[in-house]
């Protein structure tokens, strides 16, 4: 098998028997490894979803991490505390699988910080009360499992085997959630108030995580088409809203969505219609919190200036002491 350079700036035209290859892999359902050839798009997509995913699971730490200090009692601030550690070794393990595809960490990282690559609009909205932490477990963990569970089986394969482990997580994460709120619910009047107000405010933003509706998401249909996506934006959210209804009838509360009702003959829950100019203005800085989070994110990408350059010494130092280690 041989490749043809066109020029030096343009990557290398693939030969017919690697494309075939490559296309052979995504259609017996075999996963591509960082070793494979793959077309530039599939690398680019996949880098682009990977990113995206790892700024989410590290801005994400924001507006729960908020409340570690005001958490109500040292068992909720322990889970707590530990939950977002969670999400930190989230974001590290796909920036790890990004660096697979030839990415580099820092430069993810700057591209971030300069608003260059998105992170999820989810973030940019504020935790007002205690409830919120619960509600976060329940629906965006929720969401983000119904989300990801199908990314296990996600053509590339160091992602996928990233996600089986961030899964199980997220499970443990939604399920505090909702315990946190089971417990509101048994507790005072003004607590039930809390959970159905957290409840109000974070139903429409969790709906919109699932991304724009199918015949505006750009990327969707080659992303299914290589497998990388497993199925479509509402297809997911759909799944999220059938499977939290019942969830939100054991608890007690009341999804707000005049819309929402069972449809007998689809088997499926119908319901209203997101605000999709929201998540537009949220996706392009302009949600509640956006200012907020990057300038939170950029002072600590700061502060941990002088870890990174003591971390650099040492490896060198070790690597001169050392030359086979
Ligand atoms: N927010 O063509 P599509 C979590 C962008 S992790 C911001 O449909 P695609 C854990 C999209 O990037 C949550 N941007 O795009 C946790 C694209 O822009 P681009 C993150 C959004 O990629 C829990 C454009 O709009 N999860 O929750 C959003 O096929 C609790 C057009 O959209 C993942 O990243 C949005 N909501 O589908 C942490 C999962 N939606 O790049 C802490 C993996 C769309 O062309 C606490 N990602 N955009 O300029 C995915 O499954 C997909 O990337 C989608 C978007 C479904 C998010």
């Amino acid at each position: 098998m041989t490749t043809t350079h066109l020029a030096e700036d343009s990557p290398p035209e693939p030969s017919q028997a690697l494309q075939e290859h490559f296309d052979a892999t995504i259609a017996h359902d075999q996963r591509i490894e960082p070793r494979d050839w793959m077309p530039e798009g599939y690398r680019k997509t996949l880098v682009r979803q990977i990113a995206q995913h790892a700024h989410s699971e590290i801005i994400g730490m924001q507006p729960e991490g908020e409340w570690i200090t005001r958490a109500p009692s040292l068992r909720r601030k322990a889970i707590l505390f530990a939950k977002v550690q969670d999400e930190a070794g989230h974001g590290l393990y796909l920036y790890s699988a990004a660096e697979t595809l030839g990415a580099d960490r820092a430069d993810l990282t700057d591209r971030l910080i300069e608003g260059r690559q998105k992170y999820s609009s989810i973030f940019n909205y504020p935790t007002l009360s205690f409830a919120d932490v619960g509600v976060i477990g329940w629906f965006v963990d929720g969401a983000a499992i119904c989300n990801q569970v199908p990314l296990c089986r996600s053509s590339y394969g160091p992602y996928a085997r990233a996600m089986v482990r961030i899964c199980k997580e997220e499970s443990f994460h939604q399920r505090q959630g909702y315990e946190l709120l089971m417990t509101m619910m048994r507790g005072t009047e003004s607590q039930r108030e809390m959970v159905q107000d957290a409840v109000n405010r974070w139903w429409w933003p969790s709906l919109m995580m699932f991304g724009p509706p199918d015949d505006a998401s750009p990327n969707s249909a080659q992303s299914m088409a290589w497998k990388i996506k497993r199925h479509s934006n509402d297809e997911l959210r759909q799944r999220f809203v059938d499977m939290t209804v019942p969830q939100a009838e054991k608890l007690g509360v009341t999804l707000p969505d005049p819309d929402l009702e069972w449809n007998a003959e689809r088997g499926r829950h119908d319901f209203g219609t997101p605000d999709w100019d929201e998540l537009m203005q949220v996706i392009k800085g302009g949600g509640p919190c956006n200012a907020q989070r990057m300038e939170r994110r950029r002072s600590a990408h700061e502060d941990g200036a002088w870890v990174r350059e003591a971390a650099t010494a040492h490896a060198a130092k070790r690597a001169r002491k050392e030359p086979s280690a």
